[in-house]
């Protein structure tokens, strides 16, 4: 099936400049973006995006992370994307790894480049929706419905093609 799914480029990884290594292994997983931008994260966007771990020990330390808190200047917020493809949700979960970066599969985003700082907080490269259900809630959070574009065409019908028909800029 066709699906939508949330991914945010976090701090830690806009502070090393991981973004076009990113975008380009979830292009490779055929995947395709139909929604981009900058955030500055307010704090009530923190807070409704991370409500299901509120009670957590470590909730405050990652309002702060992904607020931009932690990483400085260049990184005070992050990067938002809908990707959207064939199992698009569990797709860029596998590209992503498993939450802690010593579980994740070394080759995946965040056994590569995730860390856990000496403060504890989990730095994991970025965020990817858990389910169809929540990747739908987090992209009403993060995007508005006009911000998202129309590739479906393109995608069901152009499934081998290495760039979406509408993004060559044809008619
Ligand atoms: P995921 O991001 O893989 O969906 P999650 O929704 O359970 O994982 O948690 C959201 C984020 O919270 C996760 O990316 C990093 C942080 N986190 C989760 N478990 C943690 C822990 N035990 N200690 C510190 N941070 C944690
Ligand atoms: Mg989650």
């Amino acid at each position: 099936m066709i699906e939508n799914t949330l991914v945010l480029i976090k701090p830690d990884a806009l502070q090393r400049n991981l973004t076009g290594h990113v975008v380009f292994r979830l292009a490779q997983a055929g995947l395709y973006i139909v929604g981009a931008k900058v955030v500055q994260v307010s704090d009530a966007l923190a807070h409704e995006h991370y409500k299901h771990l509120r009670n957590k020990p470590f909730f405050p330390e990652l309002i702060r992370y992904i607020k931009g808190e932690l990483h400085g200047k260049l990184s005070s917020g992050v990067l938002a994307f809908v990707y959207r493809g064939e199992n698009a949700v569990q797709k860029v979960r596998d590209v992503a790894g498993a939450t802690h970066p010593e579980q994740a599969d070394p080759k995946s985003l965040r056994g590569a480049y995730g860390r856990i700082t000496t403060k504890g907080v989990m730095e994991n490269v970025i965020h990817a929706s858990s389910d169809p259900a929540e990747a739908q809630r987090e992209i009403g959070l993060w995007f508005a419905p006009e911000e998202i574009v129309d590739l479906e065409p393109a995608v069901a019908g152009n499934a081998s093609r290495s760039v979406p028909r509408k993004a060559k800029g044809g008619l």
